[in-house]
């Protein structure tokens, strides 16, 4: 679902970068979900359970190719959950999430929509994981093999993965004697990308997708690399100037006070940090980073999807900001916003600022490469100009092959989306949420009366897909609802089609 912003694989760029140049710090934006680590995804998964069974499912390593190392296979996990399903003589629906770039229980634990929705449709649901991530990792299951180098990595990709999920689909269809229910899928920030591809690359066996936040617009020469950090802008300047001029002007001063003598541990001291070496740079991607992500998750309800945050978050930290309690130093301000973001459940003794990388560090040197991270003049962030020299040196650097930044487009296409698809295309749904930067990639316009765009103003990252809760705005309720209104569309669409033979 989270698409997030590949913060850490920006963060180890930007060391990189810094290394060479010592210019200023940028963050380049990571879909949200790989920015959580596994431990941390794994400590709220365990606070949940009882809601699906865990399967495995023998997968082949490499779908395009007919050389003996192709037909090597790994364990690909997936869950399952027939609570609900009408069965295979009624035709029941099956609806399927494609797993992202982490641990599928925690896509799971993330998509209540499905479960909710299960009951009305008779559905059973099932979570596909990702290869090379979580438990489906080739190699013998062993990721520091998998992991390794680029020639064990190299058959991670998206167009593998889907092959993955379709393999997967066709079989469990088989083993339930459920040739002929309908499978819709379901999928958020990459999963939503990987969702609306399923449903252009193998209609034969997805009848429709909802794709939520899937930037699949954020490739090159397609959108700005300015639009993710104009609107992270825009959310904290619509909540007060105030609040923007603050942060705006913070970097600076981070910079001059790091250059003082004493400079470093007074900022150790406001930003109450355990690290005891820390650069300016470290400082300002970690404070980024919570900036990047609270606009992610601005959702209208606490939640707890990349960390815990109030209602608001946005709000919240702009309120930390603007309060007098705050103090004048621009420090102890920003001190505040930050705490929001990582002590929120105010169990932090000190702020470990400390980085490391995961699988979509890979994906993003490959064809994942997503023009951002860019600011303009008039940019929250410091200003850093994107540039795709910085994406291919990294990467050569990183993993000693060129990244191909165009395959993404060539293979599932992006230039004039909308002529292209309303030919070809249906069955689609594009959420997006105007506050979640991610949406500056998404497809926000309608393209046929089957390729629907529901935009939310004060929407955020995949929000519809979250469980809902009595607080829920009435907006949300209506997303939700004209969701399921469009699927019912498409299985009531399908019935009639197999009825007429
Ligand atoms: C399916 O999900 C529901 C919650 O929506 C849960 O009550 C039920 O136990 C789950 N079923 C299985 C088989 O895990
Ligand atoms: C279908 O059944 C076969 C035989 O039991 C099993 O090996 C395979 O993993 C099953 N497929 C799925 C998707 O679970
Ligand atoms: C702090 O980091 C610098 C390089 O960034 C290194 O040269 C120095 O040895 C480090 N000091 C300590 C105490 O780790
Ligand atoms: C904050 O600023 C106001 C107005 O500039 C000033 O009167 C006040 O003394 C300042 N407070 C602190 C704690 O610096
Ligand atoms: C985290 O929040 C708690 C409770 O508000 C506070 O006592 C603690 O000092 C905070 N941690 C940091 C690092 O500021
Ligand atoms: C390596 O494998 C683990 C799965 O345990 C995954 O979470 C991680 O992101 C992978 N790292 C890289 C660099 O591919
Ligand atoms: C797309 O069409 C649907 C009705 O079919 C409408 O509800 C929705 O607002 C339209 N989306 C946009 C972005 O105009
Ligand atoms: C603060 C911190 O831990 N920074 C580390 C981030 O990762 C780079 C690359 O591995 C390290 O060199 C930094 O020390």
């Amino acid at each position: 679902m989270a698409i997030v912003f590949q913060f850490i694989i920006i963060l180890f760029s930007l060391f990189f970068l810094m290394y060479f140049t010592f210019t200023c710090a940028h963050v380049i934006p990571k879909l949200p979900s790989s920015a959580v680590s596994p431990e941390l995804q794994q400590r709220s998964i365990s606070a949940q359970n009882g809601l699906y069974r865990t399967k495995f499912f023998t997968q082949i390593l490499d779908h395009f190719n007919y050389n003996p190392q192709s037909y090597q296979t790994f364990q690909q996990r997936y869950l399952i959950n027939d609570t609900y399903w009408g069965g295979a003589k009624k035709k029941a629906p099956i609806f399927v999430y494609m797993g992202n770039e982490g641990d599928i229980q925690w896509f799971a634990q993330n998509t209540g929509f499905m479960f909710e929705i299960a009951p009305y449709f008779n559905a059973i649901l099932v979570f596909i994981e990702h290869r090379y991530y979580g438990k489906s990792i080739p190699f013998g299951g062993n990721d520091e093999v998998a992991n390794k180098t680029s020639s064990t990595l190299g058959y991670m990709s998206s167009t593998q993965a889907l092959a993955d999920y379709a393999t997967l689909i066709i079989d469990l269809k088989k083993n339930l004697s459920a040739t002929d229910s309908p499978v819709v899928v379901f999928g958020g920030s990459y999963g939503g990308m990987l969702a609306a591809w399923f449903r252009m690359k193998y209609p034969h066996v997805a009848i429709g997708a909802l794709a939520s936040s899937a930037p699949i617009l954020q490739f090159l020469d397609l959108v700005s690399p300015y639009t993710f950090t104009n609107i992270v802008t825009q959310d904290y300047k619509s909540e007060s100037e105030n609040c923007y001029k603050v942060i705006k002007g913070s970097w600076k001063e981070i910079d001059d006070t790091a250059n003082t003598p004493g400079g470093i541990e007074q900022l150790q001291k406001s930003f109450r940090l355990c690290n005891n070496n820390i650069s300016a740079g470290d400082l300002k991607n970690w404070l980024q980073t919570a900036l990047m992500y609270t606009a992610m998750t601005d959702y209208p309800t606490p939640s707890n999807f990349v960390t815990p945050l109030p209602a608001y978050p946005v709000k919240k930290m702009c309120e930390a900001i603007d309060s007098k309690s705050s103090g004048n130093e621009t420090f102890t301000k920003l001190y505040a916003a930050a705490n929001i973001f990582y002590n929120y459940s105010g169990s932090v003794i000190c702020f470990d600022i400390s980085n490391d990388s995961g699988g979509w560090d890979w994906q993003s040197c490959t064809e994942m490469i997503m023009p951002l991270g860019g600011n303009n003049e008039e940019s929250i962030f410091p200003a850093h100009k994107w540039e795709l020299e910085e994406t291919l040196s990294y990467c050569k650097q990183t993993y000693h092959i060129d990244p191909r930044p165009h395959w993404i487009t060539t293979e599932f296409g992006g230039h004039d989306i909308g002529r292209v698809l309303k030919r070809y295309g249906s069955n689609i749904i594009f959420f997006n949420g105007l506050r979640d930067p991610w949406s500056g990639g998404g497809v926000l316009k309608n393209i046929s009366k089957t390729l629907i765009a529901i935009v939310a103003k004060e929407g955020a990252h995949h929000v519809d897909l979250r469980f809902s809760t009595k607080e829920d705005p009435e907006w949300l309720k209506d997303v939700r609802k004209q969701e399921v209104k469009i699927i019912t569309s498409w299985i009531s669409q399908y019935y009639q089609d197999l009825l007429q033979g």
